[in-house]
Parts: C-alpha cells; structure tokens; sequence
C-alpha cells in the first residue's frame, strides 16, 4: 500500500502542494531562466579572450557586437554599456534632461531610478491597458513647464504608441527616448524598435531573451550623441592621457561581449521557441475562467520573452492566491511590476496621492502573472503547470480556505 503524500493530505481533494500533497516540481521553475546559445562557440571565443589577453576597454568581442546590433536594428551607432540602468543613466545626462520628466509608474523600478539618481523627477504617467505601454493622453496631461522629457517604455516587447508620443514631443519641445529593455528583436510593423526617438536603450541582463550576464545598449541615428555617449561611458577619454569630458565606467567586458555574440546567434530559435511556448500556453490555458494571455499584436515581431497572464476580476481566485498555489507547486511566478513604481521609495514617500491619477497602472498592477518560459520548458510542464492553475480555480473555494489558514495574503 502506498503511504498518503503528506500527513495532512486528504485523499478526496486535488492533488495540489497547498492542500498538503506533494509540490509538482522538484526542482524550481523561475521565470527568467537564462538563454545560454552555443556554449562550445561561447568557450572557444573566452579562450580567445583570455590567449589574447584583452578582457575590456573597447575590444574585438565589443567592437563587433556594436557592429552587428546597429546591423540588426538598422541604426547607425550602437554604444555597449555595463547594464540597461546605466544605459539610461548616461542618455538621460547626454540628452541633457532636467526638471521633470514623464515615465510610466507600470515599469521595472530601473527607469525611474535612471532619473531620480541624477536629481531629475520622474512624473508619473497612467498606461493603455491594451498595451501595458504609455498612453499619450495622459502623458500630454502630465506635462508642466517644468517638463524636459518622455520615456516610453516597450513593455513586454509590445511597442509604444510611437507616433502619437513622437508628435506629441515634437509640438511641446520635449526629448523623446525609449526604455526598450525588452524589446530587443521586436519590430514595431517593418522598423525594429531601437529606431525611434532620440535614442533607445536595452538591457542584456541575465533574464533578458539575449544575455551578456549584465549589460546593456544605447542604439541611435544621432552620430554626435553617440559620440558624447561614448566619451561619457569611459571616463570622458579621448586617446591617452587626455580627458575632454565628465564620464564614469560604464563599459562592457569581453566576456559580456562574447556572450552576447553567441546568443545573438540563437536569437531566431529562442524566439521561435517562446513563441511555440506562447501557443502551447494558449491551448492549455483556454477556457479558464478569468484567465487570459496578454495579447501580441501580429503586424509587430515580439521577442516573446515573457509570458505575461493576467487574472481579472472574474477568476475565482485572485492573482495572488494563484501566486501562493504555484509557489507551493515550485513554479515561481512573477507579479511584474507590483505594487508599481509608485508604490516604491522614495516615490511613494514623494508623491503619495500618485495613485489617484494611474487607476489603469493600478489594475494591470494586481491583474498580471508572469509564468516561465524559454527553450528549455517543455510542453508537457506547459500542461502541468496549465492543469495545477485549472483545478486551484475548479477548487476555489477550499484552496482559498486553505491559504487564508496558513495566512498567505490573498490579494494586495
Ligand atoms: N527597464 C526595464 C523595463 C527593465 O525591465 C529592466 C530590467 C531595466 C530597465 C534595467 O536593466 P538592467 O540594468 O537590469 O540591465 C529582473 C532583472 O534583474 C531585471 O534586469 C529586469 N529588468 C527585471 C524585469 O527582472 P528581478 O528582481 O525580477 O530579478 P531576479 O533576480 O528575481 O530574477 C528573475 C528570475 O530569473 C528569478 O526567478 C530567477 C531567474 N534567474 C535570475 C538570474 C539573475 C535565473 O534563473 N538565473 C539568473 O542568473 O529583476
């Protein structure tokens, strides 16, 4: 006779971890997981580093990543960097942007930082919940005279509404740039996002669809901004010995470099195989209450990096609790952006009332769940993952009953 999975597991109930029986995963499945391209290319291009011993400061590995990503994107000027934040960092100050400047509160905490770190406030703009992206209406609706700028960012890959934020920031004489950190590969129709603006900024991190460990890229037409982005990025050295400009250290390394060249190899089959994720994800999940997939709009590439659900209110759980099944399960869910920028410090201590304006930035906020995804998921865990989601909310109330008795927050 097989002994129950847990003491406290009663055999009428589903086989869920929050009910007592054991997690469906062993190991955890994060959302995240980094894309590693060909790993034998990768290690022969490390020993070429370390044989040749140039590890930064502007080498092969860096110089030819610049050359392939302004390839891609079809810009003219790619200048790597250290990270996506510092990337923004650096275009903030080389745009010379002051006063105020107008960014999404549904974003990753790194685009408001980028400003407030140089004294510049960040206002808070409320998003199109078709998109998750900046909506122009009440971008124009923050502006003061105080205002120098808009940061739009591509959430999910999904482009901004770039003409009407363009228009709008050529009628008020604002700079216009975007946070694309997650958008690399992604198009808005036949133009790839890293073309509009002033100047666009990615981030290469870890969890991003292409990696270089940490890293980041500021793409531009603008020849003389990336000649003052280039100066600024390495200490503001113009040859040996002679300093023109007031800069920090935000270069990348070799090694970065050379990781980044190895997943750019792959970038046509990771996306192949978030997209393959992305319809598995739509099949398994189909007819779930209250549960649906963020949209991709189909006249757009998207890099399908994440796989962003939402739970709305008509779901018989709520985004948290299904939050605390999965967890239970091993799945580590993500709730991207929660609680929203402006419920982070120092802007929820600045702007305390920021809410009251941003009551669409407040929805997708407490509605959106991010699962895993990435070439290594196989459909199969695709369709556990989909089933645990389906019988948490076939057996609401009990599972509710459940959290509420080991305290887990049921909604925030
Ligand atoms: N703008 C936007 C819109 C952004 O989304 C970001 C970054 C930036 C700007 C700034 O760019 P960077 O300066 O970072 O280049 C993660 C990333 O750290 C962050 O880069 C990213 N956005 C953000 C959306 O997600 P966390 O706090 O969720 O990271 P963490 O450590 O919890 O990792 C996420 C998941 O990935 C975990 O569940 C585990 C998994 N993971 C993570 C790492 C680092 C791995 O499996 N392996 C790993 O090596 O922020």
């Amino acid at each position: 006779m097989n002994p129950p999975e847990s003491p406290r597991r009663d055999a009428a109930l589903p086989p869920l971890a929050v009910l007592g029986a054991a997690p469906a995963f062993d190991e955890a499945l994060h959302v995240g997981r980094p894309n590693l391209g060909d790993r034998s290319r990768f290690l022969d291009r490390l020993n070429d580093i370390l044989d040749r011993r140039w590890l930064t400061n502007n080498g092969r590995y860096v110089i030819e990543l610049e050359s392939r990503i302004a390839a891609l994107v079809g810009v003219r000027n790619c200048v790597l960097v250290a990270n996506g934040t510092i990337g923004l960092e650096l275009l903030i100050r080389a745009l010379g942007l002051t006063g105020e400047v107008i960014v999404p509160a549904f974003t990753f905490v790194a685009t408001a930082h980028a400003l407030q770190w140089q004294e510049i406030t960040p206002v808070f703009a409320d998003i199109d919940p078709a998109t998750h992206c900046l909506d122009p209406e009440s971008v124009e609706a923050a502006i003061t005279p105080r205002t120098t700028g808009i940061i739009g960012v591509h959430v999910w890959g999904r482009p901004c509404a770039v003409d009407e934020l363009q228009a709008l920031a050529r009628r008020r004489g604002l700079k216009l740039l975007f946070d694309a950190a997650h958008a690399f590969g992604c198009s808005r129709g036949e133009r790839m996002i890293g073309a509009f603006g002033e100047a666009e900024v990615y981030s290469f991190h870890a969890t991003k669809i292409v990696n270089t460990f940490e890293g980041g890229a500021i793409v531009t037409d603008n020849d003389e901004l990336a000649e003052k982005l280039r100066l600024m990025q390495n200490f503001g050295f113009r040859g040996y010995d002679r300093v023109i400009y007031l800069g920090t250290n935000g270069k990348m390394s070799e090694v970065a470099a050379a990781m980044g060249l190895t997943n750019l190899e792959s970038l046509d089959e990771l996306i192949e195989a978030n997209r393959a994720n992305y319809r598995a994800y739509a099949k398994h999940l189909a007819g779930l209450p209250g549960v649906r997939l963020f949209p991709y709009d189909e006249r757009h590439r998207s890099n399908y990096q994440y796989l962003v659900t939402l739970v709305g209110e008509d779901a018989p759980l709520t985004r948290d609790e299904i939050v605390a099944v999965l967890h239970a399960e091993n799945v580590m869910a993500r709730r991207y952006f929660h609680p929203g920028v402006h419920r982070m410090e120092p802007y929820r201590t600045r702007f305390p009332d920021a809410h009251r304006t941003l009551p669409r930035t407040e929805a997708v906020c407490r509605q959106v769940l991010v699962l895993p995804t990435g070439p290594a998921l196989a459909e199969a865990t695709i369709e556990r993952l989909c089933g645990i989601v389906r019988s948490a909310l076939e057996n609401a109330a009990t599972v509710r009953e459940r959290l509420a008795a080991r305290g887990t927050p049921t909604s925030q």
